[in-house]
């Protein structure tokens, strides 16, 4: 397998930050969640880097304006991000360190606060397991840092999503943990999976078309009764989808939770819901993040595009 082959075991992320920011201002819980697949998958995965790539912005998403694939890219918009060191050693908690700068090199510091932080940074493997999303803290001279902990040897995806001047931005690089790969072939499709604290959680979604919004809703219970979930990120629920292949950044949105009390309103209802455009055929690992028992819980399922 040639190198872009490799580098492209894709990984699209639909991101999909629930909300706004009507609980801007709310608590600050330094969340830090990771979600270990349980799916014991086959060794091998070849993935086949064969997605076509129709990533024009009339691909509907209704995202004002916003590209609906994102996180192709180490820049954008005149913005990079820089890894201080990409290589991170397996089992043990690092400190990762990365600026984003501008096209002089210059380090950006003033950052907008979107979905109650100034920067999410999503981590995911290239088979799509070992996912990952922390927030991390930004130093005086712009550096934003975060401990992490990777068990598993291979090839990372980082994703820095952040607001800056009115523009969202995803960047994306790559980490590298020593070891030998064992890539997982991404489990079929599920109308229910597990979160790794146990809740039971539903995916109804309709039939999703290439380029055309799809709502997605996830029920969420626990021993059988349906689970209110609290506030995350200003809304009910946080999305993160991420495409099998070249892992582009998928722009997803919440189809409540935007307005306070539509956030309020949402929490006596037993699911939450996104929409999202997928703009190719293909797998999508979806993964939704919803908080309970002031716990973040993480799942993850697979979609499939035709
Ligand atoms: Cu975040």
């Amino acid at each position: 397998m040639n190198a872009p082959t490799r580098f492209a075991a894709f990984v699209a992320t639909l991101a999909l930050i629930a909300g706004g920011a009507a609980l801007a201002g709310g608590a600050i819980d330094p969340d830090r969640d990771t979600e270990r697949p349980a799916h014991a998958g086959k060794d091998t995965h070849a993935v086949n880097a064969t997605a076509t790539h129709t990533e024009s912005d009339s691909q509907h998403g209704s995202s004002g304006g916003q590209h609906p694939v994102r996180g192709l890219a180490i820049a954008e918009n005149g913005l990079r991000v820089v890894v201080a060191d990409p290589e991170l050693r397996r089992g043990t908690s690092e400190r990762l360190a990365f600026r984003i700068v501008d096209d002089r090199g210059a380090t950006v510091r003033d950052f907008a606060v979107e979905h109650e932080k100034r920067m999410h940074l999503i981590l995911a493997r290239r088979d799509l397991t070992g996912f990952q999303h922390l927030h991390p803290r930004q130093a005086e001279d712009g550096t934003w840092t975060t401990d992490v902990t990777v068990d598993k040897p291979g090839s990372y995806r980082l994703f820095a999503d952040f607001a800056r001047d009115g523009e969202s931005y995803t960047l994306a690089s790559d980490l590298r943990v020593d070891g030998s790969t064992d890539l997982r072939a991404l489990p079929a499709p599920e109308p229910t999976a597990i979160s790794d604290g146990g809740y039971d959680v539903r995916l109804d979604a309709e039939r999703a078309q290439p380029g055309q919004e799809a709502h997605l809703r996830f029920a969420i219970s626990r021993n059988g009764e349906p689970v209110h979930t609290e506030p995350y990120l200003g809304a009910g629920g946080h999305l993160v989808a991420l495409r099998e292949g070249d892992l582009a950044f998928l722009h997803v949105h919440p189809t409540e939770g935007e307005h306070a009390d539509e956030a309020s309103a949402q929490v006596h209802d037993a699911s939450v819901g996104f929409a999202a455009t997928f703009p190719t055929t293909g797998r999508y690992r979806l993964f939704l993040q919803f908080k309970h028992d002031g716990r973040v819980q993480t799942v993850a399922f697979t979609k499939v595009v035709r």
